[in-house]
C-alpha cells in the first residue's frame, strides 16, 4: 500500500498529465492548458486563476528555461510555492487555536 505522501506524489503526476495531454505536447502545458488546471483545480487556493493578466504572469514565472510550455518540473514549483504559503496559513491557524485555549 502506498503511503499518504506517495499517493499525493502520484496524484500530482496524474494532474499534470490530465492536463498536460489536451492538446500539442503531451508532456507540457501550454497556457490554455495551465488555464484549465488552475481554473478547475486550484480555485479555492488561486483566486487570481480568474484574471487574464494574472495567468499571463504566472505563466511567466513558471516557464523558466522560456520555451512557452509549462513542463512538470515548471509546474511542481507552483505546488510548491502555494503549499509552503498554506503551510504559514496552518501554523497561524494551529497558533491561533492553542492562545485560544
Ligand atoms: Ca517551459
Amino acid at each position: 500500500m502506498p503511503s499518504e505522501l506517495e499517493v499525493a506524489m502520484e496524484s500530482l503526476i496524474k494532474v499534470f498529465h490530465r492536463y498536460s495531454s489536451k492538446q500539442g505536447n503531451s508532456a507540457t502545458l501550454s497556457r490554455a492548458e495551465l488555464k484549465h488546471l488552475m481554473a478547475n483545480e486550484l480555485s479555492n487556493f488561486l483566486e487570481s486563476q480568474k484574471d487574464p493578466a494574472a495567468i499571463d504572469k504566472i505563466m511567466k514565472d513558471l516557464d523558466t528555461n522560456g520555451d512557452g510550455q509549462v513542463d512538470f518540473e515548471e509546474f511542481v514549483s507552483l505546488v510548491v510555492g502555494l503549499s509552503v504559503a498554506c503551510e504559514q496559513c496552518y501554523q497561524m491557524h494551529l497558533r491561533q487555536q492553542s492562545h485560544r485555549k
